[in-house]
């Protein structure tokens, strides 16, 4: 037995993915979408396509509605809720979350929570492309990742 950590090298190569990406606060969810970009072409996914809505309340839905065209292996959530912007941030950011998770599990289909839910705008850019890393890119990471882990199955049956 060893206490190595699991690598895992990505590899989404015949996986195709929906991004779909929330409008508020643009100048953060671009540098999300760049960054899931990235991970999908450094794993040599087959394609993507983007999806803008208003705001991260209205994922799950978009989330929901991309899961029933069957035309994805994944969905790649992107959104950015800043406590400071809004009263009802909870509201925003526990719904989204919520129901990013039960279009996953209601629909069976990987759906990747890159939604950053921050007090404020610096430590937003810090995990969009700053000193935090770029959480656009690790969702799409998780997805190629989950995708597969379903792959992995079907293939078994
Ligand atoms: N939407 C966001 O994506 N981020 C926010 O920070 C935010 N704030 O601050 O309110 C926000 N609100 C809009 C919300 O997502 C919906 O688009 C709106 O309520 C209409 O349904």
């Amino acid at each position: 037995m060893s206490n190595e950590p699991m690598e895992w090298k990505p590899d989404a190569r015949g996986l195709r993915f929906a991004i779909v990406v929330a409008r508020f606060n643009r100048m953060i969810t671009e540098k999300l979408l760049d960054g899931a970009k990235k991970a999908l072409e450094e794993a040599h996914a087959e394609g993507f396509e983007v999806f803008h809505v208003p705001g991260a309340f209205e994922l799950p839905l978009a989330a929901k509605m991309l899961a029933h065209t069957h035309a994805y292996h994944g969905v790649i959530a992107l959104g950015a809720v800043i406590r400071g912007n809004t009263p009802h941030f909870d509201y925003v950011a526990g719904e989204c979350a919520r129901g990013l998770q039960q279009v996953a599990l209601d629909t069976g289909l990987p759906v990747a929570f890159g939604v950053l839910t921050t007090d404020n705008h610096e430590q937003a850019e810090a995990r969009a492309g700053g000193h935090h890393g770029n959480k656009g890119y690790d969702a799409a990471m998780t997805a190629i990742e989950m995708a597969r882990f379903a792959d992995s199955l079907a293939a078994r049956t």
